[in-house]
């Protein structure tokens, strides 16, 4: 059915090389012209076309509940085919986590109508079976006027999620679930888009993976159908509970908050409606398969998400925190050596050198172009790199080239494997799918195909005998094509010039002045054109413009329509496992473009392709914050921006802001001017100064890094997650914490020379104390400070009763791992600190021997009267550090007695002591720790 036009949607260019040779047939990559459902006056309704279902065949055990809920009256097939019986499970896995599914009841085998996400794809969490009185999460229902249930907090009786007044709709390309929620919300997640940290209360988060730049709102590279809720709750006098928007709060009163987290374990397209009191969940297909995580704090639903569900996030190597540089368009390992001379030059740290896809032999996937980057040229400067102390990591994609069978290109090996091993996506009739991207003509590993993962690690392990890459950085994975459908399956003989493409065309302008509209069919499925058309960011909303085809088809019959979301998941565990082979005992090491619930077991995430401005700067620290709740700590952005130009003052700003992200990388788009930190001098003294604190820091960051990988705790914290009684941290997202002791303030705006910020917690007695000057900030409660922060300066704050491990900073983290310790303690306003260190050999994926200190200082008052104050250190463990303690800075020191360091009295000359400044610095510990810092445990007093 085809309904005119209201809006005819606009050409998007991505990128075209200024020497593009476009030799794909015109339109290739023009889908049709669909009008989002969103956008759609017409559409229908189905909260009032549809019937909603009833329960019966309760049966209730203490660890939960089956029902069958048969639809309640004639089937609306507003989107697709009503299923006319489910059966629902409710489970209380854990004292602190439910589980709520609904699948159909019989799925019938002749016409598989529907899709349920398989656990072997993505597995489900384990069940304890909790009994349902332990738990802090209720399930309740009932039949009126159709089924509806709630989930209730028990300890305070909040209604978390409530259905009633709703109909659930469920059929074979829709569903829809539709909770009230309390007025002004905070809800976090959904993403990945790119938006500020808090998602507000009217706005529509649509996901399915895309290869675009970065716009704002909408669904790009990443699919995390989770979402944390955050409520604040003024306590009154009588110690009762009120629910408070987060925005009328006001700083005399006393607040409470309770988080908790709502998982949708659904692969498919989805679009989340936001609405001012309303959330209503759609998705395209599969399962309601919920998981409510009852917190009450974030730090609990992140971890039990994380612990329980999708995965503890991958534990990295000391090298990937270092300082990585990379560029698209470095011609050749020329250029590669003299960047990394320049690097030298300057004395401006560097870990890791990166190839983009300019290495490849005309775009082709684990093979070098001859003559820029000969393999004797590359493994004379790879293993010049690794004798400093640096690493090198390439590019791949997922797309293989597909050579024209009559032409005369060479053969392409990787290719005839694969097809050899049977390993492609096919059409629906069994060809081969031919899709579109940087070599030409291409085909695409099916990732659930058996042969994949040894055809992939053959071809890394292959490539890798010349390459001696330290990680895989995997790109395109969305997975991307830059033609709608098998567009080569008709041209690839034809076109015997296919090769080389040197462009990426992302999708040409939808043609049709009118929509196309699918119009449901009982028991078929359309996923070209499902009828409910998510608001997908491509020209025309089109699912299959610049992506793979819903219609390509996996060796298991199944259909991208129904995994194309997992496409990267797959690729990335299969890239995991073949580095556990090339690279062996080691961590491996990927940069993934698109992610799912669970990639972070595997891999480290950098934003995409933003733009060089500052909007793009400040949304880093949002996109950040929410892969911190997506268990992928392992996060930054393409530092001084990715397309368009930047300025001197941009990358300035952002060399500094990117210092304190655990993925600290500069790269940068074809065409753009160079942005390495040494093309502008004031760029040069920014970066060496800030990576000078980042390295000196690593072992915090280490430390930090390794506790959430071990407990699901997060690197990158909100404000709001370390201060949860203050509503009026709720959407900060300009500044926010490193671990729980760093607090980063940076200026986001050009031209600014100072930057306003808040310090938290201060009325209930938090003190913060500048990183710089190392004196105690004087400033008040729930005021917007201003601080001077010329160009060249980034503000940085220690939260009172932190001990922060450190070493000497280095060109590279080798270095770094080998200078001595020293240990930064900010007392709190009682004279107290804590903190930790975690230490091993830093790239084992098995350790023989591992090292925990424990760090806790206090002030005591001595027989005598006096105030006596010590630092001790409590060590566990066996691995082996030498290096020994080069000294110990305390912040907030009100007076100074003997110092001693385990009872050896500390000499007057290796003290000094400020009054005015209250920091007491304690060196001459080198003599006295010889043998290593934490060879035993110590206890320094003053
Ligand atoms: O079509 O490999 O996001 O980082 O430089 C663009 C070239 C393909 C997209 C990645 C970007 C990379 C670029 N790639």
């Amino acid at each position: 059915m085809v309904r005119p036009a209201t809006a005819v949607t606009s050409a998007v260019l991505f990128f075209v090389h200024a020497s593009a040779v476009i030799t794909l047939p015109p339109g290739a990559n023009t889908g049709q012209n669909l009008l989002p459902n969103i956008d759609d006056p017409n559409a229908v309704n189905a909260q009032t076309a549809c019937p909603g279902y009833t329960a019966t065949n309760m049966q209730t055990s203490n660890h939960g509940m089956t029902a069958t809920l048969s639809l309640a009256g004639d089937a609306c097939n507003a989107y697709g085919t009503d299923v006319d019986s489910l059966d629902l499970t409710v489970e209380y896995q854990a004292n602190d986590r439910l589980n709520i599914e609904l699948v159909p009841s019989h799925i019938d085998s002749t016409n598989s109508s529907w899709y349920i996400l398989p656990e072997t794809l993505v597995p489900k969490p384990q069940s304890e079976q909790a009994n349902a009185d332990d738990s802090d999460l209720k399930f309740t229902w009932s039949n009126k006027p159709s089924f509806n249930f709630k989930v209730t907090r028990r300890s305070t009786g909040d209604v978390l999620f409530n259905t009633e007044g709703t109909v659930i709709v469920f059929e074979n390309q829709f569903i829809e679930l539709v909770s009230s929620l309390p007025e002004d919300y905070n809800l976090y997640g959904l993403g990945e888009r790119m938006h500020g940290l808090r998602l507000g209360n009217n706005f529509t988060a649509t996901t399915y993976t895309a290869d675009n730049p970065d716009p704002l709102d909408v669904n790009i590279y990443g699919f995390h159908p989770f979402y944390l809720d955050t409520r604040y709750y003024e306590v009154d006098g009588d110690g009762s509970y009120t629910y408070v928007p987060a925005d009328t709060a006001d700083a005399s009163k006393n607040y409470v908050s309770r988080s908790h987290g709502v998982f949708l374990r659904n692969a498919h397209g989805q679009e989340v409606l936001l609405r001012p009191d309303n959330i209503t969940w759609r998705t395209i297909g599969g399962s309601l398969d919920l998981y409510f995580y009852a917190g009450p704090s974030q730090a609990e639903v992140t971890s039990n998400y994380q612990a329980s569900t999708i995965g503890l996030p991958a534990m990295q190597q000391y090298w990937t925190f270092g300082y990585h540089q990379s560029n698209w368009d470095w011609p050749n390992w020329d250029t590669l050596e003299q960047v990394v001379a320049n690097f030298s030059m300057y004395a401006i740290p560097l870990e890791t050198m990166w190839s983009d896809i300019d290495y490849m032999d005309q775009y082709r996937n684990f093979q070098n172009d001859p003559v820029n980057y000969p393999y004797d040229q590359g493994a004379d400067f790879i293993d010049s790199l690794h004798q400093n102390g640096m690493q090198y990591v390439p590019i791949v994609d997922p797309i293989i080239y597909y050579p024209n069978p009559n032409g005369d290109t060479a053969d392409y090996a990787p290719y005839d494997r694969g097809t050899e091993a049977n390993v492609w996506l096919t059409n629906p009739g069994g060809s081969v799918y031919i899709g579109a991207g940087w070599p030409g003509y291409t085909v695409y590993p099916d990732w659930h195909h058996p042969n994949t993962s040894a055809w992939w690690l053959n071809e890394l392990a292959l490539w890798g005998q010349s390459i001696k890459f330290d990680g895989i950085w995997i790109d395109m994975n969305e997975v991307s094509s830059s033609c709608v459908g098998s567009c080569g399956s008709a041209y690839v003989t034809q076109d015997a010039e296919h090769e080389a493409r040197d462009f990426e065309v992302a999708a040409d302008a939808t043609s049709t002045a009118s929509y196309l509209v699918t119009t449901p069919t009982p028991g078929v499925r359309d996923i070209n054109y499902p009828p409910y058309v998510i608001n997908h960011v491509q020209p025309g909303h089109d699912l299959a413009v610049g992506a793979v085809s819903p219609n390509a088809t996996h060796i298991d019959g199944v259909q991208e329509y129904d995994v194309h979301n997992l496409y990267a998941y797959q690729e990335t565990n299969g890239t995991y496992q073949a580095l556990t082979q090339i690279i062996p005992g080691k961590r491996p090491f990927i940069l993934s473009r698109s992610t799912f619930a669970g990639s972070g077991k595997w891999a480290a995430h950098w934003g995409g392709d933003n733009i060089a401005d500052w909007l793009h700067m400040y949304l880093s620290i949002p996109q950040a914050l929410s892969f911190s709740l997506y268990g992928i700590p392992m996060f930054g952005v393409d530092t001084c921006g990715f397309e368009g130009n930047t300025d001197e003052e941009l990358c300035n700003r952002w060399m500094m802001l990117s210092a304190f992200f655990p993925f600290y990388r500069n790269h940068n788009c074809i065409g753009s001017i160079p942005q390495e930190p040494y093309q502008w001098t004031t760029v040069t003294q920014a970066s060496k100064f800030i990576m000078g604190i980042r390295y000196a820091l690593l072992p915090y960051m280490y430390t930090l890094f390794h506790d959430a990988h071990t407990t699901g705790s997060t690197v990158m914290r909100a404000l709001a997650w370390e201060f949860p009684d203050d509503p009026s941290l709720a959407a900060v997202d300009r500044q926010f914490l490193l671990g729980p002791s760093l607090m980063i303030i940076p200026v986001l705006d050009q031209g600014a020379t100072s930057v306003d910020g808040v310090f938290p917690g201060i009325a209930q007695g938090e003190i913060w104390y500048d990183y710089y000057m190392q004196t105690e900030m004087a400033v008040e409660a729930g005021v917007n400070t201003t601080l001077d922060t010329p160009l060249g300066h980034i503000q940085l704050f220690i939260r009172g009763g932190s001990v922060l491990p450190m070493q000497q900073p280095a060109l590279v983290t080798r270095d770094v791992r080998n200078s001595p310790w020293s240990l930064l303690v900010a007392l709190s306003g009682n004279g107290t600190a804590k903190g930790s260190l975690y230490v091993d050999d830093g790239e084992s994926i098995v350790q023989n021997a591992t090292l925990s200190v424990d760090f806790k200082a206090n002030t005591t008052d001595t027989e005598t009267g006096s105030a006596s104050s010590s630092l001790y250190a409590s060590v566990s463990g066996d691995f082996q550090d030498t290096n020994a303690l080069g000294n110990v800075t305390i912040l907030g020191v009100s007076s100074v007695g003997n110092v001693t360091f385990n009872g050896n009295a500390v000499g007057s000359d290796s003290i000094a002591y400020n009054e005015e400044s209250k920091v007491l610095i304690v060196n001459g510990l080198l003599d006295l720790t010889q043998s290593g810092a934490w060879d035993q445990d110590w206890v320094l007093s003053w």
